[in-house]
């Protein structure tokens, strides 16, 4: 067989963002590209590091095309094993639950995550590392360091390799190990949690769950846990087949997006449990019986009912949260006496507390909540939490949620994204916070008087790595919080994110509507950022 040299330019773009390289399709699409990229991250591993890899995507538009071409450069690379989920397939989770079960080096998840996808929607490439999550700054960066100065890749110039048989297959040095997409991950869970009660449960149907796919991966992984090992109807199902183009839509869990499954929930006679994953399944919305829980609030309830999961009843060693996510379960962690750490956004920045044992569970506001049992956030698992405390307590998600806020306080909390503004208006915006930063202290806004202001920095407790300018935080001397962040994983224009907190331990506010308790506080962000003058926006396109 042939081992073809290409002699490329180095494409001048392909710095990873929060969550790999995501670009435009028709970006992946140009000669040459991915096998570039491809060919950088395997530049940056030893040959040692690069003998077991992992391949697996979320199945949209462009995955069958990368897969061949991720295949071919990792043959002339001398990979000694490919591990790849059928059809090309994993879902983020199960990439991150094989990478650790087969002790593979690393592997290469094909996906842009809840982006959009289709000829015109959005393609991504992102490496994880031994320990089954997304590959720490450091080798990130070496990576793009690579594809500035790249000037050849190396392929083996072959026809297409059969991913759709299951089995092992010699090519050049290389085993091709094509293995079940679903198995590994659905036997996983069930070490967790308590399957023959919640089968109980759904069976004589005193429990009822309805789990949107959103025609993305998750699909074929909720049929056989929810349907096939926990016996939920099929009808528990909504858009279960995945599909290249995700149906058309957003394959975002959020209310907005998730619009069919919401009315569903919204309703009093509607399922007690409803969820939605995300285009790759490591996201997850909750919904109960004509109730929303935020994600910062599910973490929280995870942790604080832990003890009553079969994994984690022997408690829980500490938590984490991203920045912007609610403090919602550093009340929590406070009562159960255990550390809270506070990470900047993305998945990476919990591994090594993860794999230190430092923490058992973490979460992000963006609907990501996961624990030790993998090292990338997991939709699934986290409606199995649910599922299970729901069995437990024989209450619904609003009365445990409710009695929650009772024993802990509430967290109002709110996201509002101004998507798609230009990266000219949005880098002067940053900046004008950045200057007046220093004079914010002490000063008031809206009766409510600064107590510090900063860009959030972040020190790595394990390897002492400096993350700095993970977004501009203004906390407030009631412990009300606004947050301002760029996105990092747009592929169009900039995405302004601003998140309001705000706690209260008053019962009577207990109920108040997130929108009014943070009115206030999203004018006062308003102001301090000047949002309408930057942007000539006059409201977010999107509010979670
Ligand atoms: C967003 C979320 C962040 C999450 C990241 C990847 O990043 O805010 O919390 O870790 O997406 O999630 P950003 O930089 O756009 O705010 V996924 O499900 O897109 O891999
Ligand atoms: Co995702």
């Amino acid at each position: 067989m042939n081992i073809k040299n290409i002699d490329i330019k180095p494409f001048p773009d392909q710095k990873p963002g929060t969550s790999g390289l995501r670009k435009k399709v028709a970006v992946f699409q140009q000669p040459h590209y991915l096998a570039t990229f491809v060919q950088s991250i395997l530049n940056t591993l030893t040959p040692a590091e690069k003998s077991k890899l992992v391949i697996g995507g979320d199945g949209r538009f462009f995955n069958p095309d990368a897969l061949q071409i991720i295949c071919k450069v990792a043959i002339a690379n001398n990979v000694k094993e490919l591990i790849i989920g059928q059809h090309g397939l994993l879902s983020t989770p199960a990439a991150s639950c094989i990478i650790r079960k087969y002790n593979a080096n690393g592997g290469f998840i094909l996906s842009a995550s809840h982006n959009p996808g289709g000829p015109l929607g959005d393609f991504g490439l992102k490496f994880n590392t031994a320990n089954g999550g997304p590959a720490p700054e450091s080798f990130t960066q070496n990576v793009y360091e690579n594809t500035l100065k790249i000037n050849q890749y190396f392929i083996a110039d072959i026809g297409d390799i059969d991913c759709s048989t299951i089995g092992n297959q010699p090519i050049k040095n290389t085993t091709i190990n094509v293995i079940d997409p679903v198995s590994d991950y659905a036997n996983l869970m069930e070490t967790l949690f308590d399957f023959s009660t919640i089968r109980e449960h759904l069976t004589n149907k005193s429990i009822s769950i309805l789990f949107d796919a959103m025609h993305a991966i998750t699909g074929p992984y909720a049929r056989e846990i929810f349907v096939n090992r926990l016996g939920a109807p099929e009808s528990a199902l909504m858009n279960a087949e995945p599909k290249a183009d995700f149906g058309g839509e957003h394959p975002d869990p959020n209310m907005a997006h998730a619009e069919k499954l919401t009315k569903q929930l919204f309703n009093k006679d509607g399922p007690d449990l409803g969820a939605a994953s995300d285009g790759d399944g490591d996201r997850n919305m909750i919904l109960g019986r004509e109730f929303y829980v935020t994600p910062s609030d599910s973490l929280a309830i995870i942790a604080a009912n832990a003890h009553l999961i079969p994994g984690y009843k022997l408690g829980l060693a500490g938590v984490a949260r991203s920045m912007p996510t609610s403090r919602a379960i550093d009340v929590v962690a406070k009562q159960l006496k255990i550390p809270c750490y506070e990470t900047p956004t993305g998945w990476k920045y919990f591994g090594n507390l993860l794999d230190a044992k430092k923490i058992t569970l973490c979460g992000e506001e963006s609907f990501g909540t996961g624990s030790n049992h993998i090292r990338e956030k997991d939709g699934l698992w986290a409606v199995l939490c649910w599922l299970n405390i729901l069995t437990v307590r024989n209450q619904s998600v609003k009365q445990i949620t409710l009695e929650h806020w009772k024993a802990y306080g509430r967290h109002y909390y709110s996201r509002h994204d101004y998507e798609n503004i230009s990266s000219e208006s949005a880098n002067n915006l940053v900046n004008q916070l950045e200057t007046t930063l220093p004079t914010l202290a002490g000063k008031t806004f809206g009766g409510m008087i600064v107590k510090h202001a900063d860009n959030f920095s972040y020190t790595d407790p394990i390897d002492n790595a400096t993350s700095s300018n993970q977004g501009i935080r203004i906390l407030f001397e009631d412990g009300s919080r606004v947050i301002f962040r760029l996105s990092g994983t747009g592929t169009e224009g900039a995405t302004l994110r601003v998140y309001l907190e705000k706690y209260t331990t008053d019962d009577c506010f207990l109920e108040l509507s997130s929108n009014e308790a943070l009115a206030p506080l999203s004018l006062i962000a308003r102001d301090i950022a000047q949002i309408l003058y930057f942007t000539d926006r006059t409201c977010p396109t999107v509010i979670t």
